[in-house]
């Protein structure tokens, strides 16, 4: 019996009525449509000022919303932050975290990986972009009367609503850079996050700056990233 609200108590079913069929061609169309779509999303991390509307961010929070989780319980939190003086606290703190990490954490097999995409530890973006969504998994979801609810498959359910969230602002017309300095403890204390909850990601959400700049990488090919049995 489950206590959450949003998950009936006992089973009910109702007919799937939001499945829709195509023919096959139309599902190949759409198939290569969505895969070219989605090659199209580069991460990156030269963010213009430009302000973008809370209805936009708001719609693709929905759609984030709509992920798979561990027994439906939602285990996620999206702590938008637009308010620039908040903004120029976690730069703080994360530049901290990135100088520790370039300085003296990372091994230098780590450093070698990273060459490539041309990272440092000054995260102007941090201030650049709109939007901060700092992304937290619960380990528990608390209830009104104080007790918890054991959440299950956390980092996969919050992995996979983030991965919904990238895709639904790149079809809306915006960038991200999927960031993770390390430890991310200062976000709880700065955004008012609760004890169960952990930061997962902070996602970068913007206008690309003009003129900018990507690393020249390539994804995989399909022989290289699946095998048919
Ligand atoms: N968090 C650091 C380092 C970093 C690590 C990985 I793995 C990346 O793909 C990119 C960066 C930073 O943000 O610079």
């Amino acid at each position: 019996m489950s206590k959450l609200s949003f998950n009936q108590g006992t089973p009910q079913f109702v007919p799937l009525s939001t499945y829709r069929a195509y023919p096959p061609e139309e599902m190949a169309q759409r198939a290569k449509a969505f895969y070219q779509e989605l090659s199209r999303r580069k991460t990156i991390r030269e963010f213009s000022s430009t302000p973008v509307s809370r209805e936009i961010i708001e719609q693709c929070l929905l759609a984030a919303g709509t992920a798979p989780s561990g027994a439906n319980h939602q285990p996620w939190h999206f702590a938008v932050v637009a308010d620039p003086a908040l903004k120029h606290k976690i730069r703080i703190e994360a530049e901290i975290e990135e100088r520790e990490f370039y300085e003296r954490r990372a091994p230098q097999e780590w450093k070698d990986a990273l060459a490539p995409l041309g990272t440092d530890s000054n995260k102007p973006f941090l201030e650049d972009a709109p939007y901060l969504i700092a992304i937290f998994g619960q380990k528990s979801t608390l209830m009104d009367d104080g007790t918890a609810v054991k959440n299950y498959y956390v980092p996969e359910s919050v992995s996979i609503a983030t991965g919904f969230l990238i895709a639904a602002l790149h079809h809306a017309g915006l960038a991200t850079l999927t960031h993770t300095p390390s430890p991310m403890g200062f976000l709880n204390q700065l955004l008012g996050r609760p004890d169960n909850e952990k930061p997962y990601i902070l996602l970068v959400v913007g206008h690309p700056a003009t003129h900018c700049m990507v690393p020249n990488i390539r994804k995989k090919p399909l022989e290289q990233i699946a095998s048919f049995l």
